[in-house]
């Protein structure tokens, strides 16, 4: 389910939009959005709080926490109703266009009655925009030009918007009588980075009731196509969503063609037929008596073709038929592998929550360790200071161990350590007398994103060469649908993470997922080493982890391949990229313990 906090978040987010589209107050609409990432991003579930609670939650004040309270009781807010009466859905989007202001938008509304992108596309070609104020041909090139980028980007979404629609739709369809099974397919439980629509499969003998459920979901906008077998519909969240109904004995072979890929289905439809068997998705038949086969599991349908069970996140035909046949599948990393997070941030510098809530809720993710690595000095606008990282370690050091968790007998184990900006020349913001103090550094580029190719190659590979560094974070920067990877020559890269021991990070943000499964495809087979990590900078982060892990078992990645997934000990000895002769620990740790029987 989405939670009430991300529920809140849009919509002061739409309020935002909708203030400034509507002109209003813009000091208004950036109070808004800040409280949107506020409440977005605080730990304690906003349904569980009162007036004054709410209070506490930064940026907002009373009236902002009135409206929650008034979300949270009526499932809208009169405020924002009224804004939403005012603008048409499609004059919203406009204002997706990335050159299109939401003065603009509002003009085109009300001057030409453009209400969509499309409407805005034929505007321009029929020319127009052309008598109205502010639109000089330039202005018509930069709309085009912004059109072009969004038509681009294909209105694929986001894995994590998908995932809280699918999980929405799956559970309010679960709930309906007659429905044995439940779950989404397509795209998105293969885990790929960008969701095109979501697609759902349900199991029951009678799909009438389950259709009408559906189309009465109360984010669903529009109907597209209605039948016994399929219902098509548009949702509120700007994604459409797919519903198949299949007799559950046939449940098996349905998860199987609609999960995919197009590319997966044509290899097994092959395996098919040199079975003399046929898959659709009305089920799996026999050729020649044109029986159906009773096909309740996916593994059922997998064995019929002579393969084991291929796991969702492999199905795109990159060579997982081959290695099925030869029993040579991958043991894929897991979220229940993960020992803990390499890459986390808190107040002190751009991170929401102070110290103790986020290892308080590492802790509660059963975590064995979990690290602390907020901004070095070079990111000028975090204002670290040595005095103030060495502050925190004191209260890092003292916090360690003290918290129970599932994964550790002893307590969380904290490890302190720090995220590093790689300089335009590949160096780092501290000498190595200082580096030498932290348990482990992350490093990663935040900016001169467009040096030439070797320059980038150069400075990524010595920023591998510093033996304080562990884990290049983000490898590529990229922001996905919103700023491409940098040009460098990653097999360059890898080469150097393996010979020199330093870990490529698979960022589980979902507006980053980098590196991205080709990449790590490719770096596999370096020998390189990869870190899964939340890069948290609020306690809901923490949870990204699936997507990070989805991504992770896209590029083939086993739990050996991952160091968070390690026992401390081989973790600790890995962070030492060799400085220390193998046995000789560099710190002895206090072992703590929770109780004598320990
Ligand atoms: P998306 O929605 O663009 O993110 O990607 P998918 O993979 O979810 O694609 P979608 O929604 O068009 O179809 C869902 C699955 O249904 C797809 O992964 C495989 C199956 N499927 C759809 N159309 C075809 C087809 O023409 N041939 C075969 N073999 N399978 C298909
Ligand atoms: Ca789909
Ligand atoms: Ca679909
Ligand atoms: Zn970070």
């Amino acid at each position: 389910m989405a939670r009430p906090n991300d529920e809140v978040a849009a919509l002061f987010q739409e309020y935002a939009d909708l203030i400034s589209i509507t002109g209003g107050d813009a000091f208004k609409a950036r109070v808004y959005e800040k409280a949107a990432r506020s409440v977005g991003g605080h730990h304690a579930d906003v349904s569980t709080l009162d007036l004054k609670g709410l209070q506490e939650i930064p940026n907002v004040g009373k009236s902002i926490a009135h409206k929650i309270l008034e979300y949270l009781a009526d499932g809208r807010v009169a405020a924002v109703e009224d804004l939403r009466a005012k603008i048409p859905a499609g004059v919203r989007r406009l204002t997706a266009v990335p050159t299109l202001g939401p003065r603009k938008a509002l003009a085109l509304y009300e001057e030409l009655g453009v209400r969509s992108v499309d409407e805005l596309a034929d505007a321009i070609h029929q020319e127009r925009l052309r008598d109205l104020k502010g639109f000089g041909p330039k202005t018509e090139q930069n709309i085009l030009h912004g059109i072009e980028l969004l038509r681009s980007a294909g209105g694929r979404v986001q894995l994590d918007v998908a995932m809280g629609l699918a999980e929405d739709v799956v559970a309010a369809l679960s709930a309906v009588p007659g429905c044995e099974r439940c779950t989404y397919a397509g795209s998105l439980r293969r885990m790929r980075e960008t969701i095109g629509d979501v697609d759902i499969l349900v199991a029951a003998e009678r799909s009438a009731p389950v259709m009408r459920a559906f189309t009465a979901l109360p984010y669903v906008t529009e109907v597209v196509g209605q039948g016994e077998k399929k219902t098509s519909v548009r949702t509120g969240r700007g994604l459409a969503v797919d519903l198949r109904v299949v007799p559950p004995d046939s449940w098996g072979a349905a998860l199987q063609y609609f999960t995919g890929s197009k590319a997966h289905n044509i290899r097994t439809r092959e395996r098919a037929v040199h079975h003399r068997l046929k898959l659709s998705e009305y089920g799996l038949f026999d050729v020649e008596s044109g029986a159906k086969i009773v096909s309740r599991t996916e593994e059922e349908v997998y064995d019929r073709l002579g393969l084991p069970w291929i796991p969702p996140t492999l199905r795109e035909d990159r060579g997982e038929i081959e290695a099925g046949l030869r029993g040579e599948l991958p043991a894929l990393v897991t979220e229940a592998d993960l020992r803990g997070d390499l890459h986390t941030h808190t107040d002190l510098t751009d991170g929401l929550a102070p110290l103790t809530e986020m290892v308080e809720a590492a802790a509660r993710r059963g975590y064995a360790y979990y690290a602390i690595t907020d901004h070095a000095p070079d990111m000028a606008m975090q204002r670290m200071t040595d005095e103030r990282m060495l502050a925190q370690r004191a209260q890092v050091r003292a916090l360690d161990g003290t918290r129970p968790t599932r994964g550790r007998r002893g307590g969380l184990r904290l490890l302190h350590g720090t995220e590093l900006n790689i300089g335009p020349a590949g160096e780092v913001d501290w000498p190595d007398d200082f580096l030498a103090g932290f348990d482990l550094c992350v490093a990663s580029v935040h900016s001169h994103f467009n040096q030439s190719r070797e320059a980038l190659t150069r400075r990524l590979v010595r920023a591998c060469d510093n033996p304080y560094v562990n884990v290049i974070g983000h490898p590529t920067t990229r922001l996905i649908g919103r700023r491409p990877p940098v040009d460098v020559d990653l097999d360059a890269v890898f080469a150097a993470c393996a010979r020199t021991g330093t870990a490529l990070e698979i960022n589980a943000h979902p507006d980053r997922l980098d590196l991205r499964d080709e990449d790590i495809l490719r770096a596999r087979r370096h020998g390189v080493r990869f870190a899964v990590n939340s890069d948290a900078h609020a306690v809901p982060h923490l949870d990204t982890m699936r997507y990070g892990i989805g991504t992770a078992q896209r590029g083939w990645l086993t739990a050996d391949d991952v160091i968070n997934t390690w026992p401390e000990r081989r973790l600790r000895s890995f962070l030492r990229k060799g400085r220390w002769p193998g046995r000789t620990a560099r710190r002895t740790l206090p072992r703590v313990r929770l109780c004598p029987c320990d």
